[in-house]
């Protein structure tokens, strides 16, 4: 998965505390007898301070990846999940603290070699590369978040796929658990799943995968919220097929009418081939509208669902 390589990015203090100590034992290494021993005891505690800050900073920013070369479906995720332009600005200045330390440590090195005391100037340039390291604390915070929440998303193959969608607390989840290898949360009430889950089956010989997401209520698209909006991406970009979860028995919460009329919206919004399918069989009076009709509590007519899927997929293949 493209976000999986991005390192942990240390704060401002974590990146000093490891730069000094670095620092420290590049001085320990020499003997200072004389002057020019001594300034290049000093000297070397500079750059190297100055280098491991450059280096961290720099190898950070060169391990985001490319968001003009990313598939659009990872950067609309991550322009939903922690925003593009935010995190092209906080790179930005990250970078540019690792280019302006490289060049304090070079210009106080040339003023070490003129100075009465090359130790007060090793110190005011700590003090001035420390300064920039912590006028960027922010930035390494918002990129460690960012990573944290970009390395947890799922890795999208290329396969068949089947996106299954619905109001909040139809069954998506249950019926992705019991046909795939995915194993999301099940739970009594709405808003259970908060991010896009993957799984695969194989059929023939052949593999499918089957997306679980989070419920979605019907309303506009700017009103809906971060976790919606991932299910939306999927339905947009990687949907080759979408299965509409219905639960007539309205025990989830939310009355038949709103998931027709959900259910509307989307066939208009994608051009993907659709199937209404009604679960909760088992407590719900037949359903006419819905192209099937099963329980994933009991397993009625699963397999039933699946094999549509597969054949709806072939062309595809
Ligand atoms: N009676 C009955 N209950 C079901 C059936 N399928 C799912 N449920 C129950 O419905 C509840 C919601 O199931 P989930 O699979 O978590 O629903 P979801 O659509 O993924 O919900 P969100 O993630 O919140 O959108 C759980 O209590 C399930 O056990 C069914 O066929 N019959
Ligand atoms: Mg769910």
């Amino acid at each position: 998965m493209i976000f999986e390589k991005i390192p942990t990015i240390l704060t401002a203090e974590e990146l000093l505390n490891k730069s000094y100590r670095r620092a420290a034992r590049a001085k320990h290494g020499k003997q200072i007898l004389d002057r020019a021993s001594k300034l290049k005891a000093e000297e070397s505690m500079l750059l190297t301070a100055a280098n491991i800050l450059s280096d961290n900073l720099i190898h950070s920013v060169k391990k985001f990846p490319s968001f003009d070369q990313m598939p659009p479906f990872y950067l609309e995720l991550a322009d939903i999940i922690v925003g593009v332009d935010e995190m092209k600005m906080n790179l930005a200045s990250v970078q540019w603290a690792g280019d302006k330390i490289n060049e304090l440590a070079r210009k106080y090195v040339g003023m070490m070699r003129n100075a009465e005391d090359a130790k007060v100037v090793r110190k005011q340039g700590f003090g001035r590369i420390s300064s920039i390291v912590n006028s960027i604390d922010g930035n390494l915070h918002f990129l460690n978040d960012a990573r944290n929440k970009l390395r947890n998303l799922p890795e999208i193959q290329d396969a068949p796929t089947i996106v299954v969608a619905g109001y909040p607390n139809v069954g998506k989840s249950s019926f992705v658990a019991l046909v795939s290898s995915a194993k999301p949360e099940i739970a009594p009430y709405p808003f259970t799943t908060k991010g896009l889950a993957v799984g695969h089956f194989t059929r023939n010989k052949l593999r499918y995968q089957v997306i679980d997401t989070p419920g979605l209520l019907d309303r506009p698209l700017e009103e809906r919220n971060e976790i919606e909006l991932q299910a939306i991406s999927a339905l947009k970009h990687i949907a080759k097929v979408i299965l509409y979860m219905i639960d007539p028995s309205e025990t989830c919460g939310y009355e038949l009418s709103t998931q027709i009329h959900l259910l509307d919206e989307i066939k208009i919004e994608f051009g993907v081939p659709m199937i209404v399918v009604a679960n909760k069989m088992d407590i719900s009076e037949p359903f006419e509208d819905a192209d099937m009709s099963m329980s994933t509590l009991t397993g009625d007519g699963v397999e039933k669902v699946l094999d549509k899927l597969v054949e709806m997929l072939q062309s595809y293949i």
